[in-house]
């Protein structure tokens, strides 16, 4: 286990130990009228986590339902996500322009670019753009297909990552989330928690994102795209109108060509002009639309981040930097993975009972062993030892690439709740 996840693991066993006491010392009714920060100030979301784990169900509800004074909203997006993905896989290609989409035939290829690093971004290439245009614009580029698959496992591991800082996540797209952390309850620890988002995507995937944190969605989602790449901006509530005011209409999702076009014809092209402009000619225009669009202009949005709750494993993969056959390595990072996992599933109340190990060998074959054990747990020692006898089962003398642990078969939370009264015992 490295240092900072050491860290973190002990920050929170640390924790669970401080809730569990202070949920005994108040009683029913002091808890039901006390928010969780009123206990701890200065715990950010992982209290709200841990709330969900450790409280009886009537209290968790009430206790999570306390509306918070600001809502803080995140929008995290993978910088350049496929060619970054291809990047990491081939280090030698870091610092170049590197195209992701159809095979360019030397400029005769037809279909279009899917995505290109920010290298290739200078020389003018584009997602959507015919790849023969971009094979004109910068033949020297890196030309490589679309491996889909690849990238659904980043996307899964980095949601993954991203649903652990947050007490609801919704992901939009394979690259992008909206994360609810108004239990941070300023935008000061909201900054700090997604600076630790970055890092740990930075550190474990060896990719970047940029993020956006406001009041509400669509501010966040604007935000999140003002410094690409890797870039972090925050927009206090009493900042979002001078935030938007200079922008182009077409930054509000949902703006088009065709509505900004129409915009324009009546004398409309910054948001501070759409904010100002008047709501009935608005809606003359664009019906409904008209009140929505207003509405974002202003910086309202109301829509919630709607987290659907399917998480069905928990799963942690490394790619090493170099392939090795360091048995004592490829152990000492499967049981890493492992207590990770387990961190994950103890924050998320969860017992699984199903370990799942993976290897991918240098020439990307995959091997993958699964054992179901005989009851649902969450003790770490015994994850850690189920996936360390899979290892040693499946472990050929190769060199490795690769290598993942999943915990699935999850036994609900409300089954969990029978052992919260044993812990403190
Ligand atoms: P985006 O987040 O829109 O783009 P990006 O991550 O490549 O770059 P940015 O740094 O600006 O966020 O899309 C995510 C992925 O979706 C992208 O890597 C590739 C895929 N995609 C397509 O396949 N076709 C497209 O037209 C777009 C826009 C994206
Ligand atoms: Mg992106």
């Amino acid at each position: 286990m490295s240092m900072r996840k050491r860290r973190i693991a002990q920050k929170w066993w640390r924790y669970r130990r401080c809730i569990c006491e202070c949920l005994d010392i108040f009683s029913m009714t002091e808890r039901e009228s006390c928010t969780f920060s009123h206990i701890f100030p200065h715990f950010h979301n992982p209290a709200a986590n841990l709330i969900r784990v450790y409280c009886k169900r009537e209290d968790r509800e009430t206790v999570m339902q306390t509306p918070y004074k600001n809502r803080i909203i995140l929008h995290v997006d993978m910088d350049s996500f496929f060619a970054s993905v291809e990047v990491r896989e081939r280090p030698k290609l870091r610092g170049k322009p590197v195209v992701v989409g159809a095979d360019p035939k030397g400029g005769a290829g037809r279909g279009v670019v899917s995505t290109c690093s920010y290298e290739a971004r200078e020389y003018g290439v584009r997602s959507g753009m015919p790849i023969s245009q971009a094979f004109q614009l910068c033949p020297h580029a890196a030309f490589l297909p679309v491996n889909l698959k690849l990238y659904h496992e980043v996307s899964a591991n980095v949601m993954e990552t991203m649903g652990r800082y947050a007490e609801k996540i919704q992901q939009v797209s394979v690259d992008e989330a909206y994360l609810d952390i108004s239990s941070a309850e300023s935008f000061e620890a909201a900054e700090a928690i997604a600076r630790d988002i970055m890092d740990e995507i930075r550190e474990d995937e060896h990719i970047t994102c940029s993020v956006g944190i406001a009041p509400n969605k669509v501010v966040a989602k604007i935000a999140s795209d003002f410094r690409k790449p890797e870039g972090l901006t925050v927009v206090k509530p009493g900042e979002v109108q001078a935030f938007l005011d200079p922008m182009p209409v077409t930054k509000i999702p949902g703006i088009g060509k065709k509505t900004k076009e129409r915009l324009t014809s009546i004398g409309i092209s910054t948001i501070s002009d759409l904010a100002a402009a008047d709501i009935q000619e608005l809606i003359s225009i664009f019906g409904k639309s008209g009140i929505r669009m207003h509405g974002l202009a202003c910086g309202t949005d109301e829509g919630e981040v709607e987290d659907r709750g399917e998480r069905k494993s928990i799963a942690r993969e490394v790619t090493f930097l170099e392939d090795t056959s360091d048995r004592d390595l490829i152990f000492k990072t499967g049981e890493s993975l492992a207590e990770d996992d387990c961190m994950r599933l103890i924050e998320r109340g969860f017992c699984c009972r199903t370990v799942t190990v993976k290897i991918r060998y240098t020439g990307f074959v995959t091997k993958t062993k699964a054992h179901t054990l005989e009851h649902f747990t969450d003790d770490p020692a015994v994850i850690r030892r189920c996936a360390a006898t899979l290892l040693s089962e499946v472990l050929e003398e190769k060199s490795v690439r690769l290598i993942g642990v999943k915990l699935s078969n999850f036994e609900s939370g409300e089954t969990r709740q029978a052992t919260i009264d044993e812990f403190g015992k």
